[in-house]
């Protein structure tokens, strides 16, 4: 790859840049962050080179998303290492705006009401959290006009939402859902890792070891959901982890199933410290 990675920092550069790559015939693909990079990231971008022409990433902590109690101030940030990391993948843009130019007038007055599916898992935790989401990734959509937009399946709702989103408003954006990156040890890589000390980050293998250990009774013909759902509880169930849901879910609805399936998903979310981690599977 020789391109080089041009930065942009107002609407109207993206807007030029994707007008440019249309104009030379070539299709694009957004993904969209909250920065941080780590390899979970730059799988995404790696799909998303798979699926058109030109990557283009978006890097913005989006304030809207956030709840008041919650980590927008001390969320990590570091441009220039996410700058270097986009670039080894070949990433053509990436937008990188600031608050007041996402949100010019403040919170926008209109915003993207999800619905019901944005009540369940972690929304039942974080209040307005699905709409502040689905309001950033909709400008998002709005300001690159993308082929095809890239998501992690490690945040299983929100990639839910956005297809939601897109097919209920008619957005002509292609929605991919990659598979979750996860460190060798099993922990689902997240920007919110280096939150960790040493010893939670021990206790956070807890999320990944239930949804293991889940998988294995599946494999070995288990279907009812109330045994597997008391194996992700129980394996949570140990010293500085704090859960918060173990849920075995429609993969559409995302309500509770009694029976897992193909494609049921285990979906499971933790405190350890201050931190809160989720996980999830989808079994095969
Ligand atoms: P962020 O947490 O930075 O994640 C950006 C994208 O990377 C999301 O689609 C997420 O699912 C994906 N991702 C995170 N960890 C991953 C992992 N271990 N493996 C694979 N993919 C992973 O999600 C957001 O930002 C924001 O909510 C955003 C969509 C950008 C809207 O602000």
């Amino acid at each position: 790859m020789t391109a080089t990675l041009a930065v942009a920092r107002t609407v109207a550069e993206v807007r030029e840049a994707v007008r440019e790559a249309r104009a030379g015939g070539k299709t694009v693909a957004l993904v969209p962050t909250m920065g941080y990079l780590h390899e979970g990231h730059l799988s995404l971008l790696d799909e998303a080179r798979a699926r058109a022409d030109v990557v283009m990433m978006s890097i913005f902590v989006n304030p809207l998303q956030f709840g008041p109690a919650e980590d927008l101030d001390r969320y990590p940030r570091d441009l220039d290492r996410d700058l270097a990391l986009a670039a080894t993948r070949g990433t053509e843009l990436v937008f990188a705006p600031t608050a007041a130019e996402m949100y010019p007038h403040g919170a926008p007055a209109v915003q993207v009401v999800p619905g019901p599916l944005a009540e369940r898992l972690c929304g039942a935790s974080r209040p307005g959290h699905f709409r502040g989401v689905l309001t950033v990734v909709a400008k998002l959509f709005g300001i690159f006009q993308p082929d095809v937009a890239v998501f992690g399946q490690k945040d299983l709702q929100q990639a839910t939402l956005i297809r939601r989103m897109v097919d209920d408003l008619d957005i002509p954006v292609r929605v991919e859902v990659a598979p979750i990156v996860r460190e060798a040890d099993g922990l689902a890589m997240s920007s919110r890792n280096v939150y960790l000390s040493a010893s939670e980050r021990e206790s956070a293998l807890a999320l990944s070891r239930g949804l293991g250990r889940a998988r294995e009774l599946w494999d070995a013909g288990q279907a009812d959901a109330a045994t597997l759902r008391a194996t992700l509880w129980s394996e949570m169930a140990v010293p500085g982890v704090e859960p918060e849901y173990a849920e075995v879910v429609d993969p559409r609805t995302l309500e509770g199933v009694e029976r897992a399936g193909p494609g049921t998903v285990m979906a499971v979310a933790a405190r350890v410290g201050r931190t809160r981690l989720i996980d999830n599977a989808i079994l095969p």
